[in-house]
Parts: C-alpha cells; sequence; structure tokens
C-alpha cells in the first residue's frame, strides 16, 4: 500500500519552496483545508436540513434561524481567516465590501485571501457538485494597518496561492503556490484530506466543451462556429468531440483538469462583461489551468495579466486545454 501524505505533510516537505513563508502560508492552507471539511459536512447534510430536518428559512433542530448554505460557508471561512492569525483582510462573493479584520492580531497578518464560498449554490437542491476557489495575496499595505481596497485588487499573476474545493462524490482540495498543481482527496475516516493527484497536468488537448449553449445566439459568433467546429470534427487524437456542462464552473473546471477540456462564459449581450467574477473565481482558476499546462483567456487578455478595477468585476472566461482555448480563440471575431 502506497504511503499516505496528508495535506499538512505534504505543505511542510514543501514548505522549503517559499523561504519569505516561515509557516504562514502553511497555517493559512491549513485553515482552508479546516473550513472546508466544516463545510463539506454541512453540505453533505443540505439534502437532509432542508428537506427532512426543517425547510428552508424555518428554525432548524438547534433553534437556529435557517441561513443558507453559501452563508453558512461564507461565515465558516471568514471565522477561519479571522483566528488564524495570518490574514488581514477578505474579500467574498457573499459581502458587498471587503472585510479588514480589526483584532490587532489579525492587522498583523501578512495575506489576504479573496474567495467564493459556494460556488455554484444553485446546485444543491439538484445535489449536483459545488465548490469552494480562493485566491491568496501578501498585503501591500503597511503590517499593522487596517487592510485596504489595495490590497485586493491585485493582478492574478501576483497570487502566491490559489485553488479550489469541489464537493462532489468525495470532497477534493486541490492548490498550487506556483510550483505546480496538487490535488488532495478528503478521508472521511480519517478527516484529512489525501494526496491523490500530485503534480497535475491539464491535457494538452481534449474532446469535452462546456458552455451554456443557450447564450449561443447572444455571444460572439466564433464561439458559435468553434462549436460546429466540435460538432463536425474530431480532434486533433481523432477523437469526437462532446459538450458536457455542469453548470458548476469547480465541477465543469475540474473534469478538465482530468480529462482535458475547454470551459468558456463568454460575455453575452444580458451579460456585457461575461457573468464569472475576475478576482475569486477567474484569476484563481487562471493560475491553476497555467500551472497544469493550460490557458485562460478573456477572449482579448491573458486573465492574469488584467488589472482590477473592482471587486466584484466580472470577465468573459475561456479556460482548459492549450489547444482547444487557441483553436476558440482563433475563431473569436
Ligand atoms: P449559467 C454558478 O452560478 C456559476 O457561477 C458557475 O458555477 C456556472 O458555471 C455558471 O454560473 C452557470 O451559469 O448562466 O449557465 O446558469
Amino acid at each position: 500500500m502506497s504511503k499516505v501524505t496528508t495535506l499538512n505533510d505534504f505543505i511542510l516537505e514543501r514548505q522549503a519552496d517559499f523561504p519569505f513563508a516561515t509557516g504562514e502560508l502553511t497555517r493559512i492552507l491549513n485553515d482552508i483545508a479546516i473550513a472546508s471539511k466544516i463545510v463539506s459536512r454541512d453540505v453533505r447534510m443540505a439534502g437532509l436540513v432542508d428537506h427532512i430536518l426543517g425547510a428552508q428559512g424555518e428554525v432548524n433542530v438547534q433553534g437556529e434561524e435557517q441561513q443558507k448554505l453559501d452563508v453558512i460557508a461564507d461565515k465558516q471561512f471568514i471565522k477561519a481567516f479571522e483566528n488564524g492569525g495570518e490574514i488581514c483582510g477578505i474579500a467574498s462573493e457573499e459581502n458587498d465590501d471587503f472585510v479588514a479584520f480589526t483584532s490587532e492580531s489579525a492587522k498583523k497578518g501578512n495575506y489576504v485571501v479573496l474567495f467564493d464560498p459556494l460556488d455554484g449554490s444553485s446546485n444543491i437542491d439538484v445535489n449536483v457538485s459545488i465548490g469552494t476557489i480562493f485566491s491568496i495575496y501578501r498585503r501591500i499595505s503597511n503590517v499593522g494597518s487596517l487592510a485596504t481596497l489595495e490590497d485586493m485588487l491585485q493582478k492574478g499573476s501576483d497570487q502566491i496561492a490559489a485553488g479550489y474545493v469541489l464537493y462532489g462524490s468525495s470532497t477534493m482540495l486541490v492548490y498550487t503556490t506556483g510550483n505546480g498543481v496538487n490535488g488532495f482527496t478528503l478521508d472521511p475516516s480519517i478527516g484529512e484530506f489525501c494526496l491523490s493527484h500530485p503534480n497535475m497536468k491539464m491535457p494538452e488537448t481534449g474532446r469535452i466543451y462546456a458552455m451554456n449553449e443557450g447564450n449561443i445566439d447572444i455571444c460572439n459568433p466564433g464561439i458559435k462556429e468553434y462549436t460546429q467546429y466540435c460538432q463536425s470534427f474530431e480532434n486533433d487524437k481523432g477523437a469526437p468531440y462532446s459538450g458536457r456542462y455542469i453548470g458548476s464552473l469547480v465541477a465543469d473546471f475540474h473534469r478538465n483538469m482530468i480529462k482535458g477540456g475547454i470551459y468558456i462564459y463568454p460575455e453575452t449581450t444580458t451579460s456585457p462583461e461575461g457573468k464569472l467574477r475576475l478576482l475569486y473565481e477567474c484569476n484563481p482558476l487562471a493560475l491553476i489551468a497555467e500551472q497544469a499546462g493550460g490557458l485562460a483567456s478573456t477572449g482579448k487578455n491573458r486573465v492574469l495579466d488584467l488589472e482590477p478595477k473592482r471587486l466584484h468585476q466580472r470577465v468573459p472566461f475561456f479556460v482548459g486545454s492549450k489547444n482547444m482555448v487557441e483553436k476558440a480563440l482563433s475563431l473569436l471575431k
């Protein structure tokens, strides 16, 4: 039986990769892992809580006001970061403004985290996989002061770590610190994330394209040309293409990480900047994609090169296998 490497073992073994980290990044990743285990437990209870133990919006068994799972997840991650001692502030899809932690110890934190606590949460009711996405930066503002908006609006290429948690048939945590991508699967019997996908590489080509084709006539006509290309030809390995769209970004992205593929959410007449958020969805997944040999573009620019302007800024997103993204971009008008 091969040696079990827990996330903690792995981070400590790799701590030498960032001399300046002195254990700080280790603690942040561990905080994320702990919060993810708690969210995973709550996600797996969702069907019971909502449909058996008490409908949404009622008082639950603990006598507490029932909250939406993404709000619960958001609070869980914020609590982990606020108490971890390394994070001075956060930005999250669930909070209109960024949050600068006010305790003296948190103000001494060197990092900020931007995250989507539970992306695709509308899929919970139909029991489809959902995910958490996170992005970590070193702060720009002075240590000891309150975190600032400037700390949050940094280019994706300046991330020091990024990752996602997929609450799927198993719960997986996948992250990069700029030295490749590694995947860990939660073993519920021991409560540990164990290294299951070392050195993940996104296949250069694949046969799966993922987009909401309901938008096909309200986006760049080159995208319709691309989907027709996929429907008419085989890929460069002679395999026919397939359309697969889970409607949950982390699940679609992770499948493409494993099998190869492209995920497209373009600007449309109804979403002129696209739907996905730059800071806590596109940037972290773009870093992971590139670290795994893939590409991530807005259709015009490399995602990681964008200078963020607003906290909840949306951008068009083409991400996945290098050859497939290049082909799709070549057809854009
Ligand atoms: P549509 C979920 O709301 C999400 O942010 C992503 O997880 C998913 O890929 C996309 O939106 C689905 O959007 O417009 O196709 O329903």
